[in-house]
């Protein structure tokens, strides 16, 4: 394989592709949309491509029901379950979607090979990613639950994932495709380009929607953390970020 390769770890946020406030709705429209963009970009066959889908109106929903974030565990293995089995769902879905178009996707569950430290220090095994990349497959990683020192099982967030997966995978580009067109700004405009958290801080909200691992201002602050740069933006600007360009707004 050319080495002039890109390696891309793309995230494909829960809103996008779910119906957030109506518990396991795929949209079936914008992952449809989603879809056609991967496929499309995989034939000119420049891009290895990782993707990470978020949790959406399938995980977060049973986390919340639960009491499971990112930092409150359960030892409720049926609980754990119920988070886990709602992401293969969603996975599911997103897996049909893209092997319809052809694209060589094959799904990874990070619930059963990640693992968390009592420090929050989460460990995603690599080693099966870059086989699955050397053979000429997507994997289709999904934020998820994660077995975690003293807590039981907490949420593993796709946005954690993605910064992990950058760096092990020594990404080339890492991109966020939300459901706004980039980190939007007081005014409600896109601020192109941000290197450091205090720009933006007080122009960040929570989100609404029920959200266990929190909304922009945390995908701002995992990004900042990465040496590849990433854009954060709408999926009407996907097609384009896949071919090369820096739609959105640059975090670096
Ligand atoms: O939507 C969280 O992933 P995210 C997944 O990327 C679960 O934060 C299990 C709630």
């Amino acid at each position: 394989m050319s080495t002039d390769r890109q390696r891309v770890v793309l995230k494909l946020g829960g809103s996008v592709i779910t119906d957030k406030d109506t518990p396991e709705t795929v949209d079936e429209a914008a992952l449809e949309r989603v879809a056609d963009a991967v496929a499309a970009s995989l034939e000119t066959g420049a891009i290895d491509l990782v993707l990470v889908h978020g949790g959406g109106s399938f995980g977060h929903h049973h986390a919340s029901a639960h009491g499971v974030s990112t930092t409150a565990g359960t030892h409720d293995a049926a609980a754990a379950l119920a988070i886990h089995e709602a992401m293969k769902r969603l996975n599911a879905a997103v897996l049909a979607a893209l092997r319809e178009r052809d694209v060589p996707a094959l799904p990874v569950h990070p619930f059963s090979a990640a693992s968390r430290d009592a420090d929050g220090e989460t460990d995603v095994p690599s080693a099966q990613l870059e086989t699955m990349l050397g053979e000429g497959f997507v994997p289709v990683l999904h934020g998820d639950g994660v077995v975690q020192a003293g807590e039981g099982v907490t949420v593993l967030s796709g946005d954690e994932l993605v910064t992990t997966l950058a760096r092990s995978l020594a990404a080339d580009r890492v991109g966020l495709c939300s459901t706004v067109p980039g980190v939007l700004d007081t005014a409600g405009e896109v601020v192109p380009r941000i290197e450091h958290y205090d720009e933006v801080a007080s122009a960040l909200g929570e989100s609404e929607s029920t959200d266990v691992t929190g909304g922009m201002a945390a995908k701002v602050r995992t990004l900042l953390e990465l040496e590849a740069a990433a854009s954060v933006f709408g999926p009407d600007d996907l097609a384009a970020f896949l071919e090369g360009a820096r739609p959105g707004t640059t975090i670096e």
